[in-house]
């Protein structure tokens, strides 16, 4: 198990690295748009997670890898004046803001993406309150111009990189120090303003990542671990070209909420006192049963027809008002039905298959059977993700259903209802898989022409010792 007491690292970016242009045409931006130099860089990537989709929230350990697109930030303490927060971003559908230090506030609206400054905000009140109240009374503010190049929307982590390089920047200026992992768990608390309540896997990663090496990560307390893929295991990620920014709806927290709804009733039913239990991890500790038992457990205690309501506050013997105030997430307390024995089967099984795709790059000496079992394991948490989390999306389907013969598996990563899907194939097939996406699902879209540069992305993943390291940066 490895210890992330470390800061995070400062890099010495040269002429060589592929991300030096990029360096270049944000300084000039910088430089034209506040007629001064930037005096730091902040960067920050995005993730594809390989398996544990849905689970990091319930207390249960994931498998990221970072990917070489990422948020970069160009940066300078603000000098007049001095507490001054002023942003702009090199996209120009995204608008110049600029707000006070000691007084701003993270403001979004239900049913629409939230703007874009509104993540980098997160990152801000999540250092500030790591300070004293003397500190915050005299924090600095900053100067920054943002460049980013993961796709938005896409389930590649875009908005938790954004809110991750801003607390970077921020802490840098005002000369707060700490640790990745402190990092990871104050940035995951902060996004929480942005009104989604995920997990920690996004921010984790971020400051976790290593060069060419997925991780393994787990949770309470935050730990992480380098997962030694099968040699010649590549990985595809392919844009379904349908979107969806999560804050916009309430799908992503009715689903947290349907966990915690499950959690409490099979507490109860086990005559534990439910209201000290909010995730299904915590339940199997304090029951100490197994990932099979718990499962056991569900089809037993929970029925498979959506519960309503009124039946969820009999169970628990609380009035409505309880029940939104102890389990349900603020955009859920409208919500008619829960369907609460699919959401928690989907956990418990996934649970286990990310320990088994774990067991699996270890203990497997030959790669072309490691790599197929991956891939099973893959192909059942997508079917899961599509039928009982139902959070697939068409499109995602048909990438899924493309490539026998060339692919182990495909599954959709992230969020889910859009984004990207992720695809586990060998050195040799990946160059005629993506040919065959491109025959079989890109040329089948009419907005694909226009997106072929953005939506389309290969990334292979060697054995850590083989690896371009640039790729995973
Ligand atoms: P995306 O939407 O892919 O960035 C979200 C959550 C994760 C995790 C995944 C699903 C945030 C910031 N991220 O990721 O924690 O729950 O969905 O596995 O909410």
């Amino acid at each position: 198990m490895q210890v992330e007491n470390d800061s995070p690292p400062v890099l010495e970016i040269t002429k060589n690295d592929d991300e030096y242009a990029r360096v270049v045409d944000l300084r000039t931006f910088f430089m034209q748009k506040y007629g001064k130099e930037p005096t730091y860089y902040v960067r920050v990537p995005g993730r594809v997670n390989l398996i544990g989709e849905h689970i990091d929230y319930c207390g249960y350990s994931v498998c990221p890898m970072a990917i070489q697109y990422s948020i970069l930030i160009a940066a300078r303490e603000t000098d007049n004046p001095k507490s001054a927060i002023v942003l702009s971003n090199t996209d120009p559908k995204h608008e110049d803001f600029e707000c006070d230090i000691h007084n701003f506030s993270i403001v979004v609206e239900q049913g629409k993406p939230p703007g874009w400054h509104n993540y980098f905000l997160c990152g801000v009140k999540g250092i500030l309150e790591t300070m004293s109240q003397q500190s915050q009374n005299q924090a600095v503010g900053i100067t920054c111009a943002v460049s980013g190049n993961i796709p938005v929307a896409a389930g590649l982590s875009s908005s938790s990189a954004l809110v991750c390089a801003a607390a970077l920047a921020v802490a840098h200026v005002n000369k707060v120090s700490l640790s990745k992992l402190e990092y990871a768990t104050l940035c995951a608390k902060a996004e929480y303003h942005i009104g989604t309540l995920g997990g920690g896997m996004d921010q984790a990663i971020a400051f976790l990542a290593s060069k060419g090496s997925a991780k393994h990560i787990s949770f309470n307390p935050l730990q992480v671990e380098d997962i030694k893929l099968p040699v010649g295991a590549t990985f595809v990620v392919s844009h379904s070209l349908a979107k969806l920014n999560k804050a916009e709806t309430s799908d992503f927290n009715q689903r947290v909420s349907e966990c915690r709804l499950a959690t409490q009733v099979i507490a109860k039913a086990k005559g534990l006192d439910w209201t000290k239990f909010t995730v299904l991890a915590s339940l199997q500790a304090a029951l100490g049963a197994s990932l099979d038992e718990m499962v056991d457990m569900v089809l037993n205690i929970l029925h498979e027809e959506p519960y309503k309501k009124s039946e969820i506050c009999s169970l628990l013997e609380v009035d409505e008002m309880q029940l939104n105030e102890k389990s349900l997430a603020k955009n859920v307390i409208n919500a008619k039905e829960f369907k609460l024995q699919q959401r928690a089967l989907h956990v418990f099984q996934e649970a286990k298959r990310v320990m088994m795709f774990c067991q699996t790059c270890e203990k497997e000496e030959d790669s072309h059977s490691a790599i197929k079992m991956l891939g099973e394991l893959m192909k059942k948490s997508h079917i899961s993700l599509q039928k009982l989390y139902e959070c697939s999306h068409p499109n995602l389907d048909r990438l899924v259903a493309l490539g026998e013969g060339l692919v182990a598996g495909t599954r959709l990563t992230g969020a889910g209802w859009g984004g990207c899907a992720v695809t586990l194939t060998t050195k040799e097939n990946a160059a005629k898989y993506t040919m065959l996406l491109k025959e079989k699902f890109y040329s089948q879209q009419s907005r694909f022409l226009a997106t072929l540069g953005l939506s389309f992305y290969l990334l292979q993943l060697f054995w850590y010792r083989y690896s371009n390291p640039w790729q995973f940066a």
